[in-house]
């Protein structure tokens, strides 16, 4: 059985002490209730606050991912941050292809191919994300636009490098908006990106690989969706920043 995997997003939100006593307070919780059991669960806080939050998660099920990382391994990227930066600090995760950087850092497909190299070159885990826009859907491209993202990113790895991957289908028109996809458009899409899994890497991996829904997930509608057969859990952005909120998403 598939791992339910549940990733907090924070984005350009939360301080020091914010992100510090939020997961003080998130491994308390999880501690006394025991909750975390058979779930993985991720918190992606801001560049400067990866260290701390990976020494106080450290001996716990919580683990720690980056947002971003640059393409190149090092050199003169004024004010970026590599992939080698990220290990050496004992991060093992980072989300790539988040339709944010996408949209305001013009990362486009061969880019992102760039990143997930670099990432693959030091053992870190991608949460990669994929997804389509509100005129796309609208024209019912949805389909198309998700497979060509797939075909000029994750499918031009080998199946050894697949098991790094998890999948975040993210609907851009559902990001931040608070118009979440109906749990049967999502499973519908999670069922569609396995069957190209299935198509690209056969069996093993199509069953094995971890897709997760993103996009104005709250404590309400996460049931529903993480209930669906192709759905194995969520990214989340907005609704994981207030701490009982996100609990409540974590136990459903
Ligand atoms: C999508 C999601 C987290 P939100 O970006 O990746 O954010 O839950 O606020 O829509």
């Amino acid at each position: 059985m598939r791992k339910k995997v549940v990733i907090a997003n924070w984005k350009m939100n939360y301080d020091f002490y914010e992100t510090t006593s939020f997961i003080r307070n998130f491994l308390k919780f999880i501690f006394e209730k025991k909750i975390n059991h058979n779930k993985e669960i991720i918190i992606a806080p801001s560049f400067p606050f990866l260290h701390i939050s990976n020494q106080i998660s450290q001996g716990t099920n919580l683990n720690i991912a980056a947002q971003n990382i640059h393409q190149k391994e090092k050199g003169s990227y004024t004010g970026e941050i590599s992939a080698s930066m990220l290990k050496s600090i004992g991060i093992q995760k980072v989300i790539l292809g988040h339709s944010e950087r996408r949209e305001f850092f013009f990362e486009k497909n061969n880019i992102l191919l760039e990143k997930i190299k670099i990432a693959l070159k030091y053992g870190l885990n991608i949460i990669f994300c994929i997804g389509e826009s509100s005129f796309e859907r609208s024209n019912d491209q949805q389909f198309e636009i998700v497979k060509d993202q797939l075909r000029k990113t994750v499918f031009c790895c080998t199946p050894d490098e697949i098991k790094y991957f998890y999948i975040a289908y993210e609907p851009i028109w559902a990001i931040g908006t608070g118009k979440t996809a109906t749990f049967e458009q999502a499973q519908t899409m999670h069922e569609f990106i396995r069957s190209l899994f299935l198509e690209r890497y056969g069996k093993n991996i199509s069953n094995e690989i971890s897709i997760l829904y993103g996009g104005s997930i709250n404590d309400f509608n996460a049931k529903d969706l993480f209930y669906q057969k192709d759905i194995d859990g969520g990214l989340v952005g907005h609704s994981s920043m207030e701490l009982k909120k996100f609990l409540r998403i974590v136990q459903s």
